[in-house]
């Protein structure tokens, strides 16, 4: 099967995000999974993402890697899904979906990781501590629906999926605002298509040993 739209995952990874927008789009898609050890560092993978990991995609021979970035290129690339705001609209969009890539992640990362930013080089850090990550990301997801307002969007399934992944994994703090917003996400029926497709890719792996 050779389709436009070809997706590159393991489904024990980040490339569940991309599953997620990628129902949310409902476009047809080949997916290819790499398995963490040989796969992913084989020089035809290393072509596409030379980082060897997952997720990637590949549309009409366009790469994109980055969960962010590949959902933010698919609700371009597919209009009719809705996933984006206006043009002229998108301060909110680009602010919290570029907030959650870059400050997010890393201070979850990093916090995870055991690193903490030392007393007095908060400025150093793009995301200052995590705290104050913690407390601005707080904000954003604290409306009633979506991060850009009455619009679900891509910026949704990447926010969304920091603050989901983070309850699950407890690299986030547990707050009512958290949990209402990731209540809302967990309602969406291409979240649950996305859970339930690499929920039996998993299985399957660990079947196989
Ligand atoms: N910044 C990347 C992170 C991708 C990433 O770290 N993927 C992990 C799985 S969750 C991976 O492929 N790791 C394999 C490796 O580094 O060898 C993104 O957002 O797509």
């Amino acid at each position: 099967m050779s389709l436009d739209l070809v997706f590159y995952t393991n489904p024990m990874s980040r490339g569940q995000i991309v599953r997620w927008m990628l129902e949310e789009v409902g476009e047809v898609y080949e997916t290819v999974l790499l398995n963490y050890e040989g796969a992913m560092k084989s020089p035809d993978y290393l072509a596409i993402n030379p980082m060897g990991k997952v997720p990637a995609i590949v549309h009409r021979g366009r790469v994109v890697t980055e969960c962010a970035a590949i959902c933010a290129y698919l609700a371009d690339a597919f209009p009719a899904a809705n996933l984006a705001p206006p043009t002229a609209e998108r301060d909110a969009y680009y602010r919290w979906l570029f907030f959650a890539a870059g400050p997010v992640e890393a201070a979850v990362t990093n916090r995870a990781l055991g690193f903490v930013v030392p007393d007095g080089r908060e400025r150093m850090a793009g995301y200052g501590s995590f705290d104050a990550t913690m407390d601005v990301l707080e904000r954003a997801v604290s409306g009633d629906r979506w991060i850009c307002g009455e619009q679900f969007t891509a910026a949704d399934v990447y926010v969304g999926s920091q603050v989901d992944w983070g309850l699950g994994f407890k690299t986030i703090p547990t707050r009512p605002a958290f949990e209402a917003y990731a209540e809302r996400l967990r309602a969406r029926p291409a979240y649950r298509r996305q859970k339930e497709i690499d929920g039996a890719l998993i299985a399957e792996m660990q079947q196989k040993g």
